[in-house]
């Protein structure tokens, strides 16, 4: 595909202000009548040509003003039509194609999913059901007459309210449905099926009456609950925090079990992953559940920040993204515990984002350049651009946060913006200049923060001195110093914050200090004692941390510190270091103090703090030492370092996780709420150290919790310790769970990915092998990402088998599904981001399979961009 750039940005030559579309559905020839009435923009060209995007499409007839359009007036290909010379404005165009949503495997546009019809659009996906200006900056008010064989689909949705419904003769029935806000294609969509729903309504705080609803495949209605069950919450949280009411009579979810990522905003008609709908205590996790709570609410909050403001070219996307990112950390940091929250989406952004932003495939939050828009829904667009929010909060606080929002909405409401629109509104709710701080959209790389303190007894002062870097990244060599809010804290020998003085760089809130060239010292007076610094506390900016403390400081901060995030960093940093000494050798890296600093945690905090201290439990994963070791990683050395470390500690504190895991075994029957997710967490982290440490144990204790669990947070939990353990016992529970849940797909996902990631020589065999399993298939993407992409990106050891053999195999995956999935392809294949930093053998092999994909003829765009990307 063709370089598409930001600053080719024009407006369109014309509107579209009202798009009438009748769909008839089929299996293999749906027939679809668009009419669109057209006018010229003021803002573009006078009578130019109209040039509509398609993808796949056939022509079908095209009458202009209601008139047979005569053969030389216009031009069609499956990838466009051209009306040469279009009547005065303003004019209609009837266009009917035809499209076969049983041969749409790549799961944009109208396909079907199991029994139903269903679509996607975002970002590109329209164009593959009629010729249309396939743009977010295209508004258009919406009617959608759906017809379809009343048995096949007796359930038919689409978007905004429904208007009417009625027999259509023949067996067929139609409803027709009006959305009164003016929308992109990009949000438009429709579903035909047989589904079966839960429904409830919501009062909106000004009194209006919404009927909302779930709809999933027959019998799974009971699984559904949950799901609705967030939506109100999501629904009434937006009204409190945001002061966002909803504005359609209905809202709608359908869950599907094919589709390409985890669920779509289309307006008033959410589409859903049923991964991420559909839970039961016996076959959902508490991630599962936490998982289903944050996208429900993520796509109820783009109906303000998404689809009321749109964006107005696809570059923006993080104004939309980014910002619903963040509302919905938000919201689950009020709906569960916000230090827990904040923990796992820093484990989120550094385990993808730096990740991205450390290799080749690293971008802006706002990219200035693509060739394939599916390409950049990343952790860099999503993850990084709600960091960037999370910023700006920070530095102009939350009220002057919360009225540059209002501005926003009031002002953009029914536009399509862009980010320096957005904050423009910020800017002037806060009285600040955000020119510089608007260079976190366009310079790529993760900025090092470097921190050296000193401190002068006599004076009594303490001085810090803080210098910023960020590495180049493809196509920006010289990087500007950017603006990094840190909260800080100086701790005392006590444990209790030294007052600061001065409290904040001023104007600021107290314990941000803002550094904005490439260095600053902060002098502290009145420091009557050498401190211990606790800087970017809660995480202030996506940088990374270099400070020079001894491991007794970060124990002094994992004791004591007031924020905590640091506790829980400081700990990670512990455990880090002594799995990057046993990487270089070091036989005993665990050192006792770690293990003292830990039993003593445990005692005060385990039974008050269950989830946290689940979260201390966990090390630091494979992937997080490889990115600090950062080039020539030898990931079997990391692998054997981490499990080294691991099995000190689980053997040092052998007794005390014994005797807590014992302590949290309750008979309680299991609910999904945040406290028994703590207390689950938490004992199943003691077992996962237990068995690191005290295999035998552990493995008895994991079998027994295996059978015995009433719910699947425990059960695989219990499995997932048995995993690591080979022989009879993992075989026989792997067994013994593939029978139980023979019947429920989304469990056997569970089931694939477990097995992909065991650190063994003989998984790649097993995962060839799972391959063929009766419930494994190529089709699906759920099931090609628990199998494949958990090898991929979940198996550091066997993916990067120093054979080369896991690359291989990813390359034939990739070619293969290309053929039929290429959005699903392309994003396995960034399995490839990090090949950089490793060790010369690996890596020549990675590039080797690398350049075997991207010279394989006929790629797709998708597939096409990545390896091309990965490789430069
Ligand atoms: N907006 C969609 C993502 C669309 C991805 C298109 N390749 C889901 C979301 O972010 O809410
Ligand atoms: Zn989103």
């Amino acid at each position: 595909g063709a370089v598409i750039r930001l600053e080719d940005y024009r407006p369109t030559d014309y509107l579209i202000d009202r798009t009438e579309l009748d769909i008839r559905l089929d299996r293999h020839a749906t027939r679809v009548r668009a009419t669109l009435h057209l006018r010229a923009n003021a803002a573009g060209r006078p009578s130019a040509p109209l040039v509509l995007d398609g993808d796949e499409l056939r022509l079908i007839s095209l009458a202009i003003d209601g008139r047979p359009a005569a053969p030389d007036a216009y031009e069609a290909s499956p990838e466009r039509l051209v009306i040469h010379a279009p009547p005065a404005s303003p004019f209609t165009l009837t266009i009917e194609t035809e499209i076969d949503p049983t041969a749409n495997t790549k799961l944009m546009g109208l396909y079907r999913s199991g029994s139903a019809y269903c679509t996607q659009c975002e970002a590109e996906g329209f164009r593959r059901i009629t010729y249309f200006l396939d743009r977010p900056d295209v508004l258009s008010v919406f009617t959608t007459r759906i017809e379809a064989d009343r048995d096949e689909a007796p359930v038919l949705l689409g978007n905004g309210n429904p208007v009417k419904a009625g027999d259509a003769g023949g067996g067929r029935h139609y409803a027709v449905w009006h959305d009164p806000f003016p929308k992109p294609c990009y949000l438009f969509a429709i579903v035909g099926g047989r589904l079966d729903k839960v429904a409830d309504t919501f009062t909106t705080m000004s009194g209006r009456r919404v009927d909302i609803a779930v709809y999933v495949e027959p019998g799974k209605a009971g699984d559904a609950a949950y799901a609705l069950d967030a939506l109100k919450r999501s629904m009434a949280w937006d009204e409190r925090v945001f002061g966002r009411e909803y504005d359609l009579d209905v809202f709608n979810v359908v869950a599907v079990s094919d589709f390409n990522m985890g669920a779509m905003e289309n307006k008033g008609l959410n589409i859903f992953n049923d991964k991420y709908v559909l839970a039961s205590p016996e076959t959902a996790t508490d991630t599962d559940y936490a998982n289903i709570e944050a996208i429900i609410a993520h796509e109820y909050f783009h109906n303000w920040t998404g689809n009321r403001i749109t964006c107005r070219d696809w570059f923006q996307l993080c104004l939309k993204e980014g910002l619903t990112v963040f509302r919905d950390q938000e919201f689950s940091a009020d709906q569960r515990s916000r230090a827990v929250k904040r923990i796992a989406d820093v484990r989120v952004l550094r385990s993808q984002q730096f990740a991205e932003d450390s290799g080749p495939l690293a971008h802006p939050v706002r990219p200035r350049q693509y060739r394939e828009i599916n390409n950049f829904y990343t952790a860099t667009v999503y993850e990084k651009g709600a960091e960037v929010i999370r910023m700006l909060r920070t530095l102009i606080g939350e009220e002057a946060f919360r009225r540059g929002m209002d501005l926003y909405f009031d002002r953009y409401d029914g536009t399509a913006a862009t980010i320096e629109q957005f904050l423009s509104c910020f800017a002037e709710a806060s009285g600040r200049d955000l020119g510089h701080f608007a260079l976190w959209y366009e310079q790529a790389g993760t900025p090092t923060v470097t921190a050296r303190g000193h401190y002068d007894p006599a004076a009594k002062v303490y001085r810090l001195t803080l210098t910023q870097a960020t590495p180049p990244t493809p196509g920006q060599l010289e990087k500007s110093p950017q603006v990094i809010p840190i909260s800080l804290g100086l701790v005392g020998a006590s444990g209790a914050d030294i007052p600061l003085s001065p409290p904040a760089t001023e104007g600021h809130a107290p314990g941000v200090f803002v550094l904005d060239g490439p260095s600053a010292t902060l002098t502290f007076t009145d420091v009557p004692e050498k401190p211990v610094p606790s800087l970017l506390r809660g995480f202030s900016a996506p940088v990374r941390l270099e400070i020079d403390l001894e491991e007794e400081d970060l124990l002094v901060l994992f004791r004591h510190d007031s924020d905590p995030f640091n506790q829980w960093q400081s700990a990670q940093t512990v455990a880090t270091r002594a799995i990057l000494r046993a990487v270089a050798g070091d036989k005993r890296a665990a050192d006792h103090r770690m293990a003292d600093a830990l039993r003593h945690f445990l005692a005060m905090r385990a039974a008050s703090d269950p989830a946290f201290a689940a979260q201390v439990l966990a090390l630091p994963t494979e992937a997080d030492i490889a990115r600090e070791i950062g080039h020539d990683v030898d990931p079997d050395a990391v692998h054997h370092a981490r499990r080294l470390v691991k099995a000190e500690i689980g053997a040092a504190l052998g007794d005390e996780l014994a005797e807590l895991y014992g302590r949290l075994t309750t008979r309680e029957p299991y609910t999904p709420d945040a406290a028994g997710a703590g207390r689950r967490a938490l004992r199943n982290a003691c077992l996962d150290l237990l068995a690191a440490g005290r295999p035998a144990e552990g493995e008895a204790f994991a079998l027994h919790q295996f059978r015995d669990a009433d719910n699947m947070t425990d059960r695989f939990a219990a499995l997932s310790v048995l995993s690591h353990l080979p022989g009879t016992a993992r075989e026989t529970a792997l067994a013994e769970f593939a029978e139980r849940f023979r019947d429920n797909a989304l469990v056997l996902d569970k089931w694939f990915s477990l097995q992909a990631m065991i650190p063994e020589t003989g998984t790649l065999e097993r995962v060839r092998g799972l391959m063929s399993h009766p419930a494994f298939s190529m089709g699906n993407p759920n099931r090609v990402r628990s199998l494949i992409g958990s090898f991929a990106m979940g198996n550091l050891t066997q993916f990067n088998r120093p054979d080369g053999a896991g690359y291989e195999f990813l390359a034939d995956i990739v070619i293969a599904l290309d053929a039929r999935n290429p959005q699903v392809a392309a994003r396995l294949l960034t399995a490839f981001r990090t090949w950089k930093m490793l060790e010369p053998g690996r890596r020549a092999l990675a590039e080797k399979a690398l350049r075997r994909v991207a010279e394989t003829p006929g790629l797709s765009p998708d597939v096409a961009d990545i390896s091309g990307r990965s490789l430069s």
